[in-house]
C-alpha cells in the first residue's frame, strides 16, 4: 500500500495501490500520515520524496468506497457528516504534516494526479513532473469542492483567476500546460524522472537546517502581512544563526572550500 525506502538521507515513499491509479483508501492515508510522522523524528532524513506506483501519482479518494460512508441510515446529512468527519481524520493531520515538517518535501509527478492526489502534491515543497503527467481538479465531476489544501495552495500557485478555471471546469492539463501556469517547477521525460529527482532530493538533503526554517517562513508569509513576516523573518535568522550549519556555512566560505552540512 505504501513503499519507503532511504539513501542518502532521502525518504522516498511510493503511493501503492497502481489498480486504482493510488487512489486514497484509509489505510493507505494512515501509512502516508505515520511515514511523514517518522520522517520529522528521523534526523536521518533531510528530504522525502512522494511518489506513485504504476502510471499514476494518485486519483485521489478512492471512490469505491466513499458513498459507502455514514451510518447507512440514508438519514438526512449522514453523508456529509461522514465525509466531513473522513477529512478531518485523514486528509487534514497529513496536508498539515507535509506542510509543517521542517525538510523539503518533493512530489515526484509519475503520472496523472487528481482530486486528494492533485491536492497532496499540491502541498509538497515541490513538483517535479514527467513529461506524460497530468493533472486533474477531479472533484467539480462528482459535485464535491476541492478538499485536502487545494482551496489553499492552488490560488497560491497559480493565481485565483487559473484556480478558477482548473476547479471549476475541472479540465485535465497537461505538464507542459502546469508548468506554464506555475502548478508544477520542473518538467522532465518520463524516462529521466526518478534520476532527475534523486539528484534534486540529494541536493537538498545535503542542505543546511535552514532549509526546514525556509520553510517554515513561506507558509507563514501566506498569512501575514509586512511587518509580521518581518518580525518572524528575524526570529527564524535568530534560530538560523544559532545552528552548526550557519557556522558552517561561514568558515566553509571564509576558507573557500565547499560548506557540509550536517541539518543541524
Ligand atoms: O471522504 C472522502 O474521502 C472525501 C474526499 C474526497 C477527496 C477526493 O479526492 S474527491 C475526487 C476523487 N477522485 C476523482 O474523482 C478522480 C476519479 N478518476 C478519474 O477521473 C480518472 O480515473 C483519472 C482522470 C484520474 C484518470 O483517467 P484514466 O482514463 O487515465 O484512467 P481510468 O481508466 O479512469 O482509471 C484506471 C482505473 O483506476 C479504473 O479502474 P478499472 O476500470 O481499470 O478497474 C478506475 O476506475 C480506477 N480509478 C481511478 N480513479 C479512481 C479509481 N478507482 C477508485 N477511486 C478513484 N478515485
Amino acid at each position: 500500500m505504501l513503499l519507503s525506502s532511504q539513501s542518502d538521507g532521502v525518504l522516498t515513499l511510493t503511493l501503492n495501490r497502481p489498480e486504482r491509479l493510488n487512489a486514497f483508501d484509509d489505510a493507505l492515508l494512515v501509512a502516508l500520515l505515520a511515514a511523514v510522522h517518522e520522517a520529522a523524528a528521523d534526523d536521518s532524513v533531510r528530504c522525502v520524496v512522494i511518489t506513485g506506483a504504476g502510471r499514476g501519482f494518485g486519483a485521489g479518494a478512492d471512490l469505491t468506497q466513499v458513498l459507502s460512508r455514514g451510518d447507512g441510515s440514508g438519514g438526512a446529512g449522514a453523508l456529509g457528516e461522514a465525509i466531513r468527519e473522513h477529512l478531518h481524520t485523514y486528509y487534514h493531520p497529513l496536508i498539515l504534516a507535509l506542510t509543517t515538517l521542517e525538510k523539503p518535501v518533493i512530489a515526484a509527478v509519475n503520472g496523472v494526479a487528481a482530486g486528494a492526489g492533485l491536492s497532496l502534491a499540491l502541498a509538497c515543497d515541490m513538483r517535479i513532473a514527467a513529461e506524460s503527467a497530468s493533472f486533474v481538479q477531479a472533484f467539480v465531476h462528482i459535485g464535491l469542492v476541492p478538499d485536502a489544501g487545494s482551496t489553499w495552495f492552488l490560488p497560491r500557485l497559480v493565481g485565483m483567476g487559473k484556480a478558477m478555471e482548473l476547479a471549476m471546469l475541472g479540465d485535465r492539463i497537461s505538464a507542459a500546460e502546469a508548468l506554464s501556469v506555475g502548478l508544477v517547477n520542473r518538467v522532465v521525460p518520463d524516462s529521466r524522472l526518478a534520476a532527475s529527482v534523486d539528484a534534486l532530493a540529494v541536493r537538498l538533503a545535503s542542505g543546511p537546517r535552514s532549509l526546514g526554517l525556509i520553510k517554515r517562513a513561506m507558509h507563514l508569509s501566506a498569512v501575514s502581512d509586512l511587518p509580521t513576516q518581518l518580525a518572524r523573518e528575524e526570529q527564524l535568522q535568530g534560530e538560523a544563526a544559532e545552528t552548526a550549519d550557519f557556522t558552517e556555512g561561514v568558515t566553509a566560505f571564509l576558507s573557500k572550500r565547499p560548506p557540509h552540512f550536517s541539518g543541524r
